[in-house]
């Protein structure tokens, strides 16, 4: 790899329990695996709600908190730590679309796959700052792997 570790940012990746549920796992994970970010954790898992909300702890009191925790651990999800260059974490957050997929993009993954803000269907960090955080809280260390990806090269710069 020709970037040094501390330009590489990271991001929380959560395939959500509709997204499961609607068998698009694989879809989701190969839209942000070919925009070029690279997994360095990933696992099946059930969200506690102690982790859900912990996890959404910024929108605690507000009217849908309890529905999103709800949400996000009525069936298993698919949670992926993912890491790239400068701009990675925007990149990825481009790729998703916008929280209320009725005003995502087309070509984004709610733009194309979803409908309602509580069946948005994808999960990602909105900063650096909050990708390293959310990374900690759902990943041990043991669980990330470091690791040179042959085309690296060819995707950061
Ligand atoms: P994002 O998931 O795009 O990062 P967010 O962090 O602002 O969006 O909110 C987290 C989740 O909370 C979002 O995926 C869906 C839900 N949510 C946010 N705003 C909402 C609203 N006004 N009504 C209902 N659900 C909302
Ligand atoms: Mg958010």
């Amino acid at each position: 790899m020709s970037m040094g570790e501390d330009n590489l940012e990271r991001t929380l990746i959560i395939v959500k329990p509709d997204a499961v549920q609607r068998g698009l796992t694989g879809e989701i994970i190969r839209r942000l695996e070919a925009r070029g970010l690279r997994i360095m954790g990933m696992k099946f898992m059930q969200v506690s709600e102690e982790l859900a909300k912990k996890h959404y702890a910024e929108h605690e009191g507000k009217p849908f908190f309890n529905g999103l925790v709800s949400y996000i651990t009525s069936s298993p999800v698919v949670a992926l730590a993912m890491q790239g260059g400068k701009g990675a974490v925007a990149a990825s957050r481009n790729t998703i679309g916008s929280t209320r997929p009725h005003e995502a993009a087309p070509g984004s993954i709610r733009g194309d796959l979803a409908l309602e803000v509580g069946r948005n269907l994808v999960h990602g960090s909105a900063t650096p700052e909050e990708g390293l955080n959310e990374v900690a809280n759902f990943f041990s260390d043991a669980e990330l792997i470091e690791w040179e990806r042959n085309n690296d090269a060819w995707i950061f710069e």
